[in-house]
């Protein structure tokens, strides 16, 4: 995006708060572990959006008078030869639209000097440790104390300004999803019985790579459906399993996409599997087609909680009233997340920030198991991107311990989902655009209907 975009967004920030510079640090390399062994490269997404720069040991100093300054690396005669060369600090600053640029050794004096004339430097909560000692070490203080001098109005203004998404930064997330299309195209075809979970990874990222992208977050692909942040990718594909993919391509400006998909291995999905698969597809296009500024994130989640109540109620694994299930949260076994979250920059945008994000000032999270996982209760709002994900999972270890318990037995037949123990899960994700009477699915089309993933099944890689 060009400076004046982010001249622009600086300028709105610092009007919206009363007074004061405020800092936006960029992140520094992560070592894994050893100092220059770091994990790959990411921008802090604060400084992406106000700076638009992805490099290494830079500030921003976003001053009242309204001359913002960049800070950054001056050149080391040594980075020539181990980095090769790179854009100045002042190519960057213009770049980014800055009126001033300087060395970063200048920033912690630079902060005492605003702080001694009584200036108050307003900055963002840390979330990597590291962080802490940094703002200690500039501002003057003990690491323990940075937390508590974490700007509540900086942080309220950052994520009103960042909650709404601009033309082009939807244009980056399609971007993405394009990317990401293509990911599942061929994981999609590259699924069959004796494959490994890896391999699909594998041959899913290398296809971001080949199209110069990476992975927005570490993706979920996996048999084992049922365990929800199912990171390892250690299994055996085997005929009848179903292959739960979580993942996204990250946009040129590092934007997220995060999509899901749910496939059989063997190209076919089983009359049980196809049962379940339309319970949670009705539940996704529900949200999808009432989603608009007219309703809260809430009564999205609670309208997919009551699409799969009344459907795992017509297939005799619930019982009785599905409203009323809802509302005691029966539904929660086998639907136990939250129906989505905020995407942009981050996968779940501005999650740094807090619950401050996805909920009203003053509303706290619920305390029912399930809807406490929800990231996101607000009114929709044009401009917001938005994820839509509900799933079906069948948990053994958590149906047992509900069975035990007797819990909800007026609304779970126990006994008829004794044989789904090993059925695995289900969840169909897409990214939303709230408009101004509705919304948007973003991105290409995904292969989502049961006879369109059959298809993208049979369209095999080799
Ligand atoms: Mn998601």
């Amino acid at each position: 995006m060009n400076a004046g975009v982010y001249r622009a967004r600086r300028a709105q920030l610092r009007a919206a708060v009363d007074g004061g510079a405020i800092l936006i640090l960029g992140n520094n390399d992560a070592p894994k572990n050893y100092v220059d062994n770091a994990y790959p490269f990411r921008q802090d997404s604060h400084f992406l959006y106000y700076a638009g720069i992805s490099e290494t040991g830079m500030a921003a100093l976003i001053a009242p008078d309204g001359r913002d300054t960049l800070y950054g690396r001056p050149h080391d005669p040594d980075d020539l030869v181990w980095h090769g060369p790179r854009p100045h600090v002042g190519d960057h600053a213009a770049a980014g639209g800055f009126a001033e640029h300087r060395a970063v050794a200048e920033l912690g004096p630079d902060l005492r000097e605003l702080a001694g004339a009584g200036v108050r430097v307003h900055y963002l909560p840390p979330y990597r440790a590291e962080r802490r000692f940094q703002l200690a070490e500039l501002l003057g203080g003990d690491p323990r104390a940075v937390d508590g001098g974490v700007s509540a109005e900086l942080v309220r203004a950052v994520c009103a300004q960042r909650l709404i998404k601009s033309r082009d930064e939807v244009a980056e997330i399609e971007d993405a999803l394009a990317v990401t299309a293509e990911m599942y195209r061929v994981a999609m075809g590259a699924a069959r019985p004796g494959r490994a979970e890896y391999e699909v990874a594998g041959l899913m990222q290398a296809r971001a790579l080949e199209l110069g992208r990476r992975e927005a977050f570490t993706p979920i692909v996996t048999v084992r459906g049922e365990v929800l942040h199912n990171h390892s990718c250690d299994n055996t594909l085997a005929d009848g399993d179903l292959m739960l993919v979580d993942s996204g391509a990250e946009s040129p400006l590092f934007y997220a996409s995060d999509i899901t998909r749910t496939f059989p291995v063997n190209g076919r999905f089983s009359d049980r599997q196809r049962r379940i698969y339309e319970i949670v597809l009705a539940a996704q296009m529900a949200v999808i087609n009432a989603a608009s500024p007219a309703h809260d994130n809430k009564q999205m989640h609670l309208l997919a909680a009551r699409t799969i109540a009344g459907g795992l109620t017509d297939l005799g694994l619930m019982k009785g009233n599905p409203d009323d299930a809802v509302a005691a949260g029966a539904h929660a076994l086998f639907f136990p997340h939250g129906i989505g979250h905020m995407m942009g920059l981050d996968v779940h945008d501005m999650e740094d920030l807090g619950d401050i994000v996805g909920y009203p000032e003053g509303e706290q999270r619920s305390s029912q198991f399930g809807l406490g996982f929800l990231r996101m209760t607000r009114q929709l709002e044009p401009g917001f991107v938005i994820t839509v994900e509900p799933g079906i999972y069948f948990i053994p270890a958590l149906i047992d311990q509900w069975r035990a318990e007797n819990r909800h037995a007026e609304f779970i037949d126990y006994d008829a989902i004794e044989g789904y123990k090993g059925f695995g899960g289900i969840r169909i994700e897409d990214d939303l655009l709230i408009t101004a009477d509705g919304a948007r699915v973003l991105g290409p089309g995904i292969p989502k209907t049961i006879d369109e993933v059959e298809a993208a099944c049979r369209d095999s890689n080799d």
